[in-house]
């Protein structure tokens, strides 16, 4: 089966419409890869904070379930059930807004050494763990 890999922004995960993110650790690869936008091997909090900024359609400092969804399912229709699970993996503290304190806990979360940067191996291990996690939302079923 084709992969066309359209866009691969860290939680902008635009992909074609057939989605396969199988194998897991290549897709968490370029996951990576477009999110260290310095390519220092080190996914920065300050890149986090970059990458979220995208979805905050109104500006207000903070990211709405609805934002981000529709900001996902407008290039990726078939993915509206897992962007719902992205979501609330970034919402850390559970009130249904991401802002600078989610990005923080989830940085955290991320971080698996403690020592206060993400490498990729930290990163990629992450992603690969919630692919197989999330296994069941993202489209995978039914194709080889
Ligand atoms: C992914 O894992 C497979 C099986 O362990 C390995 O052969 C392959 O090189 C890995 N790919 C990447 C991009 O790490
Ligand atoms: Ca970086
Ligand atoms: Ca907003
Ligand atoms: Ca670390």
């Amino acid at each position: 089966m084709e992969r066309l890999i359209l866009l691969c922004a860290l939680f902008g995960v635009a992909f074609s419409v057939q989605v396969d993110f199988r194998p897991y650790n290549q897709s968490a690869l370029l996951l990576f890869q477009g999110s260290d936008a310095d390519h220092d091997g080190i996914f920065s909090r300050q890149e986090l904070d970059n990458e979220f900024v995208k979805y905050d359609a109104n500006g207000d400092g903070r990211v709405s379930r609805h934002e981000y969804t529709e900001y996902v399912t407008l290039s990726t229709p078939s993915l509206h059930e897992f962007s719902h699970a992205l979501y609330d993996d970034y919402d850390v503290s559970g009130d249904h807004h991401l802002d600078k304190h989610d990005y923080d806990l989830y940085y955290a979360k991320l971080d698996a050494d403690g020592d206060g940067s993400v490498t990729q191996d930290e990163f990629v291990n992450y992603w690969v763990d919630l692919f197989i996690r999330t296994e069941h939302l993202h489209g995978a079923q039914g194709k080889k």
